[in-house]
């Protein structure tokens, strides 16, 4: 049994699955039920906390950011209101991560990759091929290697208190379906703004091109790009089917998000609050993992419902395209500082063995 499908198994048989309808529409905007005022722990005091992402309030982040209101508003008495706001309504990654350091914005949950440019050894989790599970992500992200990368943060004016998961990324283009590495050959490929992401789709033999997550849609509505790459759960969230007909299960990439807050917002709360907002983005994100895993798991099938051709890339194929883009992760490997890079495969081979 592939690795992927028994960890799936394993992770659907998980007690206490919460069971959530991924409603809501796909708008912008922001959630404006809020939780009543009740009695306020003490050091908690009447705060406004903007909450932007890139995704749309079905997918399973906006899902999270619903849930990090309902914690935040009611361990604060809802002294402490959340704003939601989806589908890049305040900007995308990089222009929200910005507002943040700027102390505009209170919170956004980026992919990790738009960090690189700011904190190279975030790309780490660039590197094609090296999870073959969730599990693995999880015990390297929630383990001493992701808080390195957390202690990074507030020199550049952000403090991450969690990861969520994007998950694992997988192909869609209007050429051809891709099984081996040859098939890439000439696909114009809109990729996330990482260097590690540019070169390995050139060793590949695509044709990548940077862009911003809200531009894609349209990017491929007029043939732009010929393709892009994200977890499924994306794909069908976005609505790419509409504008993609193949679908290749790479699963060449696992993205984490991570929960960012602005250090200059952060700075100015008490002990109480900060505890409060650890906490909530810390069990948000429990949530939202499981809820992703589940939309993931159940995509598949409603992207081929809706008319996407979808094929599964032989293990052996998976092997050569790994072979092709090894240089690109010997490089950054030593751009980055191989004892963090052996330090995270030591922890991948430690979740693998259990
Ligand atoms: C959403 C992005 C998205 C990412 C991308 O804000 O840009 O393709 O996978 O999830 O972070």
């Amino acid at each position: 049994m592939k690795k992927w499908v028994k960890s799936l198994a394993i992770s659907l048989a998980l007690p206490g699955l919460l069971l959530m309808g991924c409603g809501g529409g796909n708008g912008g905007g922001s959630a404006t039920t809020n939780a009543p005022k009740g009695d306020a722990p003490a050091g908690v005091q009447e705060r406004k906390i903007k909450v932007g992402i890139g995704l749309n309030e079905d997918h399973p982040e906006g899902q999270g950011i619903k849930k990090f209101k309902e914690l935040v508003e009611q361990k604060s008495g809802g002294k402490m209101q959340v704003q939601n706001f989806f589908s890049a309504t305040l900007g995308d990654d990089q222009k929200m991560t910005e507002a943040l350091q700027g102390g505009l914005q209170e919170v956004t949950v980026p992919s990790t990759s738009p960090l690189v440019g700011m904190i190279k050894e975030y790309g780490v989790f660039d590197f094609p091929f090296i999870f073959n599970t969730e599990q693995e992500a999880h015990a390297v992200l929630d383990g001493p290697v992701g808080q390195k990368l957390l202690d990074k943060l507030p020199e550049h004016g952000l403090i991450g208190l969690a990861y969520w998961e994007n998950g694992f990324r997988n192909l869609t283009n209007s050429k051809r379906p891709v099984n081996t590495p040859q098939d890439f050959q000439g696909i114009k490929l809109r990729t996330m703004q990482n260097e590690i992401h540019l070169e390995a789709f050139k060793a590949l033999g695509a044709n990548p091109t940077p862009m911003a997550f809200s531009e894609v849609f349209s990017a491929l509505e007029s043939k732009t790009v010929d393709g892009q790459e994200n977890p499924l759960a994306t794909i069908k969230s976005n609505k790419y089917n509409e504008v993609q007909p193949y679908l290749s299960l790479t699963k060449h990439v696992y993205t984490p998000f991570v929960f960012l807050v602005s250090k200059k917002f952060w700075d100015g709360l008490s002990p109480e609050e900060q505890k409060i907002m650890k906490e909530a983005a810390v069990e948000a994100g429990k949530y939202q993992r499981e809820v992703n895993f589940k939309e993931n798991a159940k995509a598949v099938e409603d992207l081929k419902a809706a008319g996407m051709k979808v094929n599964e890339v032989s293990d052996e194929n998976r092997q050569k395209m790994k072979e092709a883009v090894q240089p690109v992760i010997d490089k950054y490997s030593k751009e980055i500082g191989k004892d963090l890079v052996n330090e995270m495969m030591a922890e991948i081979e430690k979740a693998r063995k259990k």
